[in-house]
């Protein structure tokens, strides 16, 4: 029997990806095997303080991730194209200042703006290795083959893990350098203290002279940033009201979206967004796997996320301290978003 060429490339080059693609599951992938790992004690505490609260990791479900991504392409939600629009002008500045390396992402999700840095590389002879970290598997996996489709050269070590648990187990890389980017400032969800652990896996993690490319939405006026989490199509209330859903899926809660409403604000004085689910009425719920049962009064919020927006010059000094140092920051005309390349300086002890 006689295979077409077609066939037989199609087969050769689906031999290959393979032969390029490694995926890690350091999260179990079944629920009840994610429950025994994560079994919830920090919905259980967010879930029995005052005021509630939600850890937003929790958001990322995959309809999550997919609702994420439509969120990125909002006309209201500026950071997206602004950070992509200044990876775009920059990226051949970065690769030339690394030299090669390979690129490991903290919540990688669609992988949309690493591949401006992958050209970046590739453009300049590099080898490709990429290291895409997310909770997410569905969209782990799918943007991984579909870079290994667009960039024939490129090696894939995917993980799907938490940052944690990731950054504590990377093999050792087999390029010259190694480049972490926690880009999309996602470093805004997480409160001072969380930050400040954070950066101690990622100081853990790099090597003396690797390096750190950080992204991170500044602050700016108030208008600006509250139509960037309340936008008009709804998508952003969809993302925040789908929390309840994952939750429901994943302990067998009851939460009815239709009795919660999404409630976001630029609070000035802690330069953060504050994103809160509102309880249109008393109710009381039950997470059956967590033997949790909880009460609303009528608007009654839950704390789901904080964003918060930075000062350019206050970062560097932060990291700085945390033995990084900022080698170079690149911006928009406008200030709102920054872009900084950190090397990793030797330990003194
Ligand atoms: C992932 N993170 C940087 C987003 C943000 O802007 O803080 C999450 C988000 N929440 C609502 N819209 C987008």
């Amino acid at each position: 029997m006689s295979i077409s060429k077609t066939a037989s490339s199609k087969i050769s080059s689906q031999y290959t990806i393979e032969k390029r693609l490694q995926i890690e599951h350091l999260l179990s992938p079944t629920p009840s095997e994610l429950n025994k790992l994560d079994p919830g004690g920090d919905v259980v505490q967010g879930l029995t303080q005052t005021p509630k609260t939600l850890p937003p990791r929790y958001f990322y479900d995959d309809k999550g991730s997919q609702l994420f991504e439509q969120i990125c392409e909002l006309p209201e939600y500026y950071l997206t194209r602004t950070e992509t629009a200044i990876l775009q002008e920059y990226a051949g500045e970065i690769a030339q200042m690394t030299g090669e390396c390979e690129l490991v992402e903290l919540g990688s999700g669609s992988s949309t703006k690493t591949r401006i840095l992958l050209n970046a590389y590739q453009d300049m002879g590099k080898k490709l290795s990429y290291v895409p970290i997310d909770v997410s598997a569905g969209i782990l996996e799918s943007s991984a083959r579909e870079l290994l489709v667009d960039y024939p050269s490129l090696q894939v070590h995917a993980k799907c893990s938490t940052y944690e648990l990731a950054l504590a187990r990377l093999s050792p890389t087999g390029l010259s350098s190694r480049m972490i980017c926690f880009i999309g400032s996602t470093l805004g969800n997480l409160t001072p203290e969380e930050c400040d652990r954070f950066f101690s896996q990622i100081t853990n993690a790099l090597q003396s002279g690797e390096y750190l490319l950080l992204g991170i939405d500044l602050a700016k006026p108030k208008h600006l940033l509250d139509a960037a989490y309340n936008d008009s199509c709804g998508v952003t209330a969809a993302f925040n009201l789908n929390m309840l859903e994952h939750l429901n899926r994943r302990f067998e809660g009851n939460f009815d979206i239709s009795e919660f409403e999404h409630w976001a604000f630029y609070n000035e004085t802690q330069q953060q967004i504050e994103m809160h689910l509102r309880s249109k009425r008393s109710q009381t719920i039950q997470l059956r796997a967590l033997d949790l049962t909880v009460e609303f009064s009528s608007g009654e919020t839950i704390l789901t996320e904080i964003s918060r927006k930075f000062d350019l010059k206050t970062m560097q000094q932060y990291l700085q301290t945390q033995g990084l140092k900022p080698l170079q920051v690149w911006t928009d005309q406008q200030q709102w978003f920054g872009l900084l390349l950190c090397q990793m300086q030797p330990s003194v002890s």
